[in-house]
């Protein structure tokens, strides 16, 4: 089966699923055409089942915005045609959805047609998806597909909320390769903690959406009462928060440490204690599920999908969205309690082993098949 892949390239959550998901599906011998406007971050270009077709936008004076839309169903139309793709999987409605259904309706002028999966990652529904000046777009392209999966039931129940969709959503939850995350051999905890000091960590891309500022608030409750450190992995607009928050609380200054972008991130994540993360939305958190194959137990709010990956008392703790003070004290809870502490951990990893790609790679290939059966 020949596949292409529509996702976006940089680090969030839907072009990692994508990246990962292309990466396997090339490992089991399936050859996958990656359509985007960049390298995705973490795809093996080596691999020779995989392809990477970049989308480039023609820049021109008259206009104000470049047309990358136009620009990418011309070129799923090309690649389909050229390599004979046998179908197409847009990850996030915006716009790989909507440009899929125009690269569909060039071929059909030919006589020709691909089915189109799309997958709906969650800000594409919750957020930006709602917009006005998308709503309508967006529930055209959904229907539009052939077959629609969302990666969680909380999505799945929002979508059906927000928009008018005509079609079964199948779930098929995000997954985590836990064989990446082998007990790491050279990994030092003093690179960021004293030894008798616990590592609190945050990874995400400081979008308001992730409350980074609830975070640093329970990083300075807890490390009142607990000896810590407090890592933050990632880049984004709220950074400006953090430096705000530095600004006025000196004092913390050397406790808390920024490393931006990271290429060894299961490596830090496998030395750390406990994850924060204080979404106000979060429609799957994969960031909290590479935590926890990290053994990783994290620290939540309840929002969206993360009841479905964080269980509470066993992976973790959930609070209500903006309850610092609970997930400050789960936290101070967790962290003072060795035993407890260990026990979460041992849990954590048996929770990713629940969404290992070996479990979840089976049904995304089924889901193929099937939509092939019925287009
Ligand atoms: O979290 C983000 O802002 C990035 C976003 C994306 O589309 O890249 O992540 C969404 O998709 C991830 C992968 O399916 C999910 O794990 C995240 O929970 C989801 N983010 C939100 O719903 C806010």
């Amino acid at each position: 089966m020949k596949i292409g892949i529509l996702c976006y390239p940089t680090y969030g959550g839907s072009g990692i699923v994508a990246t990962e998901l292309g990466m396997s599906l090339a490992n089991k011998g399936y050859e996958v055409h990656f359509i985007s406007s960049a390298l995705p971050a973490r795809l093996d270009i080596t691999n020779p089942n995989i392809f990477f077709h970049k989308v480039n936008v023609q820049t021109y004076p008259l206009f104000q915005y470049q047309p990358y839309d136009i620009a990418l169903s011309s070129m799923i139309y090309r690649v389909v045609n050229l390599y004979k793709l046998d179908i197409l999987h847009a990850h996030y409605a915006i716009p790989y959805a909507y440009a899929a259904f125009t690269a569909k309706q060039m071929l059909k002028e030919e006589g020709k047609d691909i089915p189109l999966v799309t997958t709906l990652h969650g800000t594409d529904i919750t957020l930006v998806g709602q917009h006005p000046s998308y709503k309508h777009a967006v529930e055209f392209s959904i229907n539009q597909s052939d077959t629609i999966t969302s990666v969680s039931e909380s999505l799945k129940k929002d979508t059906l909320q927000f928009f008018n969709i005509k079609k079964e959503i199948q779930v098929i939850t995000n997954f985590i390769d836990n064989s990446e995350f082998d007990e790491c051999m050279n990994c030092e905890r003093k690179q960021f903690a004293n030894a008798d000091e616990k590592i609190l960590i945050h990874v995400s891309n400081l979008r308001p959406v992730k409350r980074v500022e609830d975070v640093l608030q329970i990083f300075k409750n807890v490390n009142k009462k607990i000896k810590s450190k407090l890592v933050i992995i990632g880049e984004g607009p709220d950074m400006e928060k953090i430096n705000q928050f530095l600004e006025e609380n000196p004092d913390l200054i050397g406790e808390i440490r920024l490393l931006g972008k990271v290429n060894d991130l299961y490596k830090i994540l496998q030395l750390s204690d406990v994850f924060l993360l204080p979404s106000e939305q979060e429609s799957f958190g994969l960031a909290a599920l590479e935590a926890m194959a990290a053994n990783t137990p994290v620290i939540s709010s309840n929002a969206g999908g993360i009841p479905e990956v964080n269980i509470q008392g066993e992976t973790g703790y959930l609070a209500e969205i903006g309850n610092v003070e609970a997930m400050s004290n789960y936290t101070i809870k967790l962290l003072g309690d060795e035993k407890l502490l260990a026990q979460m951990k041992i849990n954590a990893k048996q929770q990713a082993i629940k969404f290992d790609l070996k479990n979840i790679l089976p049904i995304y290939e089924h889901m193929y098949q099937e939509t092939l059966l019925e287009f």
